[in-house]
């Protein structure tokens, strides 16, 4: 007999490994990024198996950092799913959407961005839709940082040790004290 409950499986035994990096710098940016995390875990074929601690990051934008834009909050979550690449890109985007984001100017503030840094260690670029591993990651200290927190011997496919490409990041990344 097995005591599972019947519905969404406890754990999931199956499917593959991929992980999230969440971004948030406008509203309740703590708030958004957990309701983001509980919506995933919530979709049947996903399982949120670790999610890392917030750290408070300055704006990068396409010029560089910019210091007069609101400071983001960024994380990272590994994940089971049973979904394929775009099967989870469909979620993840309308879980974004569901929580208030707008697509305007590339890089510009918003309220939650959640992207596929991982799927399952797959590298490619045939399809402009979802590209990976994520394009920019490997010198992104904003996704590497928390991503060790819940896996520090992470590996980045065709990039290599994620503890390397974190050590070279020179982008700032602090962790975030919830004051509230
Ligand atoms: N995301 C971006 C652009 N710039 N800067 C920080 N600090 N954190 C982000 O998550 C971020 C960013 C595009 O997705
Ligand atoms: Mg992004
Ligand atoms: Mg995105």
């Amino acid at each position: 007999m097995n005591a599972a409950p019947i519905g969404k499986p406890v754990r999931m035994r199956v499917g593959v490994p991929a992980v999230l990096a969440f971004g948030s710098n406008l509203g309740d940016r703590a708030a958004t990024i957990r309701a983001a995390v509980a919506a995933l875990n919530e979709e049947p074929g996903i399982d949120v198996r670790a999610v890392s601690r917030l750290y408070e990051t300055p704006a990068l934008k396409p010029a560089g950092i910019d210091e007069e834009a609101p400071a983001y909050l960024n994380a990272v979550a590994l994940v089971r799913t049973l979904l394929e690449p775009l099967g989870l890109l469909g979620v993840v985007n309308a879980v974004e959407d569901d929580l208030g984001r707008v697509r305007e100017e590339r890089w510009g503030d918003r309220t939650i961005d959640i992207d596929i840094v991982d799927f399952d260690g797959i590298m490619s670029d045939d399809d402009p839709r979802i590209v990976l591993p994520h394009p920019r990651v490997h010198e992104r200290a904003f996704v590497l940082v928390p991503w060790l927190d819940v896996d520090p011997g992470a590996r980045l496919a065709g990039r290599g040790a994620v503890a390397d490409l974190a050590a070279r990041a020179t982008d700032p990344v602090q962790l975030w004290e919830d004051r509230s």
